[in-house]
């Protein structure tokens, strides 16, 4: 069994980040370690909702796992609160990274061209920087077009998607990969670089015409726990795409589906035999 660290917020109610990636990376057998980096009643696509930074035990917590001689196999970033926490992240990335530590970071910011609401221009930037301490990055077209200054487009070809991989990459992670790519009618899904081998991988399912918060956390989490499985990025990124879009498929056919994320509960056990 792998140890995974995650650090991100809990959102109580919203089916995303650690209530996502908590259940999903322990399905796949692999012990999942949690650093809540804020707590909030719900996600931030609902109105009103309260939010306690828990920023200041980040260190504390850290160095505690320090003294104890802790080490991680993978440390998987998703949403963070502010940009300090971000300066966080890269000490954190310091101490803990192993020889053999897998760095995933999810720059969760921005979806449909608009960053979430809290997040500004200083933030992208901040993420993009945090880009440079990872092995492996995942972050969708919205969130790679603010990082890169790229134009955002809702229409494209393959060339802007190679172009965009190709500046995520001057970031400085190993591999670079892109959600929420459809480079045919109908079809949606990734696309990767990974710098060291020169290599691109296209993977492309069936396009569902539904936009579900959660889903990207429940794409990263499912990669992550895959890679650990003993998957490479490439398996992992093709059954995080299937497994995510399957999820959206059975929500849909739920007569009382929740707006506000995925009935991932539902399909964590073909995901355990996928
Ligand atoms: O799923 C991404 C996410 C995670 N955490 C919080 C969010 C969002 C997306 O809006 O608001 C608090």
């Amino acid at each position: 069994m792998k140890r995974v660290l995650t650090i991100q917020d809990i959102s109580c109610l919203g089916k995303c980040s650690l209530t996502v990636a908590l259940p999903v990376i322990s399905a796949l057998g692999q012990e999942t370690v949690i650093l809540p980096t804020a707590v909030l009643s719900t996600h931030t696509m609902f109105k009103n909702f309260t939010c306690k930074d828990l920023s200041d035990q980040i260190d504390p917590i850290a160095a505690h796992w320090k003294s104890e001689n802790i080490a991680f196999d993978a440390i998987y970033t998703g949403y963070l609160g502010t940009v300090s926490q971000i300066e966080q992240m890269k000490e954190l990335f310091t101490t803990f990274r192993g020889k053999d530590t897998i760095v995933f970071v999810d720059p969760v910011m921005a979806d449909n061209g608009k960053l979430y609401p809290a997040f500004d221009m200083e933030y992208v930037k901040k993420n993009s920087e945090l880009c440079a301490y990872a092995d492996i990055i995942v972050p969708n077209i919205t969130e790679a077009s603010l990082m890169t200054g790229m134009e955002y487009k809702e229409e494209y070809d393959e060339c802007y998607i190679k172009e965009l991989l190709a500046r995520l990459t001057e970031l400085g992670s190993k591999i670079s990969v892109l959600t929420g790519v459809s480079l045919e009618k109908g079809k949606t899904g990734v696309m990767g670089y990974d710098k060291e081998k020169d290599e691109y991988y296209i993977y492309q399912n069936r396009r569902i015409d539904a936009s579900y918060h959660g889903t990207g956390d429940l794409f990263s989490s499912t990669c992550i726990g895959e890679i650990m499985r003993g998957k490479n990025w490439k398996e992992a990124m093709q059954i995080a795409a299937d497994y995510t879009a399957h999820t959206i498929e059975v929500t849909l056919q739920n007569p009382k589906k929740p707006w506000y994320g995925v009935d991932f509960e539902a399909t964590l056990p073909e995901l355990i035999k996928m």
